[in-house]
């Protein structure tokens, strides 16, 4: 049953891979999806294997065709794993998991830049093919990479978080070729029609913080007129899923609500917060940021479209 009403008004959000398609998940539940516009970060693409991966588009797009695989929140359910052990056998790579149906994504991907369609394009037509109404909007077409810098030097952010499984201590993050990339017509269209923009509860470091990077972008939400509101990713003193925890840190920032308020300070108007974090709502207030408090853990689809309601409400 429908406990919702749906708007019609556009809404862009600025997204990274699981957090934000759990967040989408309910907002379509509350926002007509054609009028949801999803500015997603490429910082996390890589070539394997001679393909372009793109995991932060393929984790919303597959998840909002429901395809994704629940417990992991990447990959495609039920997939098979046949040409990645066959890979394995022949000595290739294979730490990052590449299942047989999610390589078809980067293979027709790869195909179709080969013949110069450009990453807007292949998300549209992705998103079509699957049945995908929110508009997929990667957030440039040039290429950007995010390395995370450790003391035995810096890597790509796949090879820290998969290859070497976030152990490494992290002392730097660089968005590699941001100062070169342009946001694209798309996203700027999407923000600047936008009544509401909201930031998904990703990783204000690497996922909402590549897209911020890129040139114009934090003018664009200092000078912003409408509402903008962001939803933290830090609960009870925990990250929600990755390793921001270190990333905070690293960054000077404490690790709760009152940090991500301090690192989007200036940019958006409202912060929703979980209610364990209830206490930190008067320090966020005093940076002029609104705090609303609500359950902000998105365990199932009514959790996760009443968490939309409370953001297109606040
Ligand atoms: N994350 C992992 O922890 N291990 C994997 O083997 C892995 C494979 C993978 C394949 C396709 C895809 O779209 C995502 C995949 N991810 C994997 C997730 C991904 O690397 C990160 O969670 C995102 O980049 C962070 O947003």
């Amino acid at each position: 049953m429908q406990t919702h009403t749906t708007s019609e008004s556009p809404v862009a959000v600025l997204c990274g891979g699981v957090g934000a398609a759990r967040f989408l998940e309910g907002l379509v539940q509350v926002v007509a999806p054609a009028a949801i516009s999803a500015i997603i970060n490429t910082g996390d693409d890589i070539e394997l294997h001679g393909l372009d991966i793109s995991p932060d588009v393929d984790i919303v797009l597959c998840t909002l065709a429901g395809l994704i695989h629940p417990g992991q929140g990447w990959g495609i359910v039920d997939d098979t794993d046949h040409c990645h052990s066959m890979l394995a056998r022949l000595g290739a790579e294979h730490w990052f998991m590449l299942g047989d149906k999610d390589l078809a994504l980067h293979i027709q991907r790869t195909a179709l830049r080969k013949t110069g369609h450009t990453a807007t394009q292949i998300a549209q037509q992705f998103a079509q093919a699957l049945g995908v109404a929110v508009r997929l909007l990667p957030m440039t077409h040039q290429t950007v990479q995010t390395y995370i810098a450790t003391p035995a030097g810096a890597v790509h952010f796949q090879h820290f978080l998969v290859r070497d499984r976030a152990k490494a201590a992290i002392t730097g993050i660089d968005y590699r070729g941001i100062a070169d990339a342009v946001a694209t017509d798309e996203v700027w269209q999407a923000l600047r029609s936008a009544q509401r923009i909201c930031i998904a509860p990703s990783n204000p470091i690497v996922s909402v913080g590549t897209i911020l990077a890129l040139p114009g972008m934090r003018d664009f939400f200092a000078q912003r007129t409408v509402p903008v509101v962001a939803v933290s990713p830090i609960v009870g003193g925990s990250a929600i899923k990755g390793p921001l925890v270190p990333m905070l840190i690293n960054a000077g920032y404490e690790v709760s609500p009152l940090g991500i308020a301090q690192w989007y300070a200036g940019l958006i108007d409202t912060l929703v917060i979980d209610t364990v974090d209830a206490d930190f709502a008067p320090a966020i207030a005093a940076l002029g940021i609104i705090p609303v408090v609500t359950n902000t853990i998105m365990r199932d689809l009514p959790a996760k479209a009443a968490l939309a309601q409370t953001v297109m409400q606040a």
